[in-house]
């Protein structure tokens, strides 16, 4: 195994020792027999019955019927890429001996895998859904799993609940529909009853639920952990990351037309843009808060459905996360990864969350399953760059061969090998802690303030993002066939924000209850005092948090952004190529449609190559839509129109040459003043603007109901 040497290069060459060079190599049985013929089964006589002797068939065979594995009961969806963690000079050495976070020279290889939750492995990539964020560092002092979402905070306060949120969110059991959507009964009927997850919800029913890419995504550990210092001092930590590109999202109705225009759109976009060299980047940022401020906030550090907003503790950045290099193989990478909430490094503990607590054992356990056996440690993609050195043996697929007599501790007969590590040559030392407490089943009072951040994050929504939210609410609630349900749901809304409740409801074609209603709790226990459970009501000094909302993320970059240039014969060549080189100066990528695939014919008699037809390209897979002038007939082109009508309607930059307001005026928006609509006869100008739209995302303010659906 390759010993730990800083850098990506250690991993890839263990990784390089388990891939096969196909180049030059006679095709062989598992076992080693060169095959002369693999195209034919061996029968008796050119016409007759195949011969059980074929062991070459069989081979093939049962190792083909034996290809798939347990998909992943949560999360089965999804896909990854390698990559390095760098962190900055201001490291932090003052708070944690993890060297991977306080050596600035460090470079340590990283396995990132993005999903959905809720969908299963051939599921849509543009589902509703929360998006898993899971890292492996591959660090010099063992691997560091920070298994988070894109979202801060979870639906449920204790582990105990997990399986129940999953099985109300799956398909449900009697007909498996939905497939990856939370809009049905069983999810509602489970969250309607389950105030502690209102906070989620919000999150949830957000536009952060459908992101544009997973390189355009935030993530969070969600629960606080613990920094752990060189002298054992420990303070507590909130984990981000930030995406360099922003954070950006589709409309819903996008959404939905891409789960069938292209199923694989996150899954292609992260693909393409690490071919492409772009490589996806974050940085990570802490969230400190000293021991002694443990009680000092309105709500339980411990409390999983919190986050500390940015206001109260600001997060500091770090280090920064590169993406530069596809997995060689998605069975054995991405498939076969493990990630575990336990796996951790000196410098880094647990704190007692309950959600935190019930994961530290649910991640092995799943593993052993999943994988088949308690060595999934030694597939290439889950090993650590050290070597592993204990005394535990055997088990299904043991790959290391282990030497010698001893497999136990103490020994003296092998010379005590392995030793067990101080503190100081490395040694993991669990964070010493005092509890006195009574052993019971229960909850912190702390945690039963389910509403204030709900509120707060509605409170921090643009107009638009609020809109977007009032309306997933109505749609997956509108899905819900039973009343009594979107009749509690209306009744949690109440207590997050009343105008909230009244646009859902009206929707609903359901009543607002006058006074908000104190919504079922159905934490208490059998023997319990429902007064032990009471909600306490928590008024926050802040009435909004601006990081919470996507409005003001960062817009200052075309990078990798797509764009589709509408074309037909006779279009002014000139024009589409100053317009493809301005977008190529700042990153991203200008794309020809036409009428059919191969060339396109300009005025000037050019051929410029065409990337898609009408038939297979589609506005909602591209972020912004150019018109060149030369393209009159496409107004007699109902596919061409239509993409410029969607594109308007998703709210996307358009530019479009003075020259082509034909074919505007064909549109339902016709050639007037627009938000984000750019028209020029000056190219150079025109592509100024038109990027100057296109860092900006989306013109959300141009949503409002008009002749064509979306
Ligand atoms: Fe989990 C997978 C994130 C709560 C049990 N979880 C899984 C993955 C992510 C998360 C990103 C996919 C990892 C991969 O790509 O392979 N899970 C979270 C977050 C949680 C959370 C951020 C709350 C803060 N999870 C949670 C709880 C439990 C689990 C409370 C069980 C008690 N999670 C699992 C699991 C999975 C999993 C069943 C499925 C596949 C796997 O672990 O490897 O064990």
């Amino acid at each position: 195994m390759a010993k730990s040497k800083p850098g990506g290069d250690a991993k890839n060459e263990q990784l390089a020792k388990h891939t096969t060079d196909n180049e030059d190599q006679f095709l062989t049985t598992n076992h080693g027999t060169r095959v002369n013929d693999d195209q034919n089964s061996l029968k008796a006589g050119e016409r007759g019955p195949s011969l059980l002797e074929d062991f070459i068939m069989r081979e093939k065979i049962t190792h083909f019927d034996h290809e798939r594995i347990p998909e992943r009961i949560v999360h089965a969806r999804g896909s990854a890429a390698h990559g390095v963690f760098k962190v900055y000079d201001n490291s932090l050495a003052p708070y944690t001996k993890a060297s991977f976070l306080t050596d600035p020279q460090a470079e340590t290889p990283v396995f990132v895998r993005f999903s959905t939750v809720a969908g299963s492995r051939g599921s849509t990539d543009l589902a509703r859904d929360v998006r898993g964020f899971a890292v492996k560092f591959y660090t010099q002092e063992g691997n560091f799993d920070l298994v988070g979402n894109n979202m801060p905070v979870f639906f449920i306060q204790d582990a105990m609940k997990f399986p129940d949120l999953v099985h109300a969110v799956k398909p449900e059991p009697h007909h498996e529909m939905p497939q990856a959507a939370s809009a049905h009964d069983t999810f509602w009927d489970f969250i309607s009853l389950m105030p502690e997850s209102a906070h989620m919800i919000m999150w949830l029913m957000s536009d952060r639920a459908i992101p544009r890419s997973y390189r355009m995504m935030e993530g969070f550990g969600v629960h606080t952990f613990r920094l752990i210092d060189a002298d054992g001092k420990s303070t507590f930590v909130k984990f981000h990351w930030k995406p360099l590109l922003g954070v950006h999202s589709v409309a819903w109705d996008e959404a939905q037309k891409i789960s069938g225009k292209d199923p694989d759109f996150h899954r292609r976009d992260l693909w393409e843009s690490i071919e492409n060299g772009q490589f996806p980047e974050y940085e990570l940022g802490v969230q400190l808060v000293p021991e002694e401020d443990e009680h000092k906030y309105p709500f339980d550090l411990l409390d999983p459905t919190k986050l500390i907003p940015e206001e109260m503790v600001p997060v500091q950045r770090i280090g920064r996360l590169t993406l530069n290099r596809n997995p060689d193989n998605f069975f054995a990478e991405t498939e076969q990864v493990a990630f575990h909430v336990g796996h951790i490094v000196p410098g880094i503990d647990f704190t007692n969350d309950p959600l935190l607590q019930g994961r530290l054992f649910s991640y092995t356990d799943t593993q052993l399953i999943r994988l088949g056996g308690p060595n999934f440690h030694e597939i290439p993609i889950n090993r650590p760059l050290q070597e592993v050195q204990n005394n535990q043996r055997d088990g299904a697929m043991r790959q290391q061969i282990n030497k010698g007599r001893t497999s136990y501790n103490p020994n003296s007969l092998g010379g005590g090998c392995p030793f067990q590590a101080r503190w100081d040559e490395g040694g993991f030392r669990s964070h010493t802690e005092r509890i006195e407490a009574h052993k019971v089943r229960g909850r912190s009072k702390s945690f039963f303030d389910h509403f204030s951040q709900a509120t707060l994050f509605y409170n921090s929504q643009s107009p638009a993002e609020k809109t977007h939210l009032e309306n997933a609410l109505a749609f997956e609630l509108g899905k819900v066939e039973t009343v009594e349900v979107r009749e509690r749901m209306v009744g949690i809304l109440t207590q997050i924000d009343r105008g909230l409740a009244t646009k859902v409801a009206d929707a609903l074609g359901l009543p607002v209850p006058d006074a908000p209603e104190q919504p079922i709790n159905h934490s208490v226990p059998a023997d319990g005092d429902p007064q032990e459970y009471q909600p306490i009501d928590v008024k926050l000094d802040l009435s909004a948090s601006a990081p919470l909302s996507m409005e003001n993320t960062v817009k200052d970059t075309i990078k990798s952004r797509k764009v589709a240039i509408l074309t037909a014969d006779g279009v002014l060549t000139a024009n589409v190529e100053a317009m493809l080189a301005a977008l190529e100066a700042e990153g991203a990528k200008g794309e020809v449609i036409a009428t059919r695939q191969g060339f396109v014919e300009g005025d000037d008699g050019k051929e410029l190559a065409v990337q898609h037809s009408y038939l297979t390209a589609a506005s909602v897979l591209f972020d912004a839509v150019y018109l060149p002038g030369g393209t009159a007939a496409l107004v007699q082109n109902g596919d061409a129109v239509h993409f410029l009508n969607e594109a308007f309607r998703h709210c996307k930059p358009i530019a479009a040459d003075a020259s082509a307001s034909d074919v505007l005026d064909g549109t339902y928006f016709g050639a007037g003043e627009h938000p984000g609509v750019f028209i020029g006869d000056d190219p150079a100008a025109l592509a100024k603007a038109f990027k100057a739209g296109i860092r900006q995302h989306r013109f959300w303010e141009r949503e409002i109901p008009g002749p064509i659906p979306a």
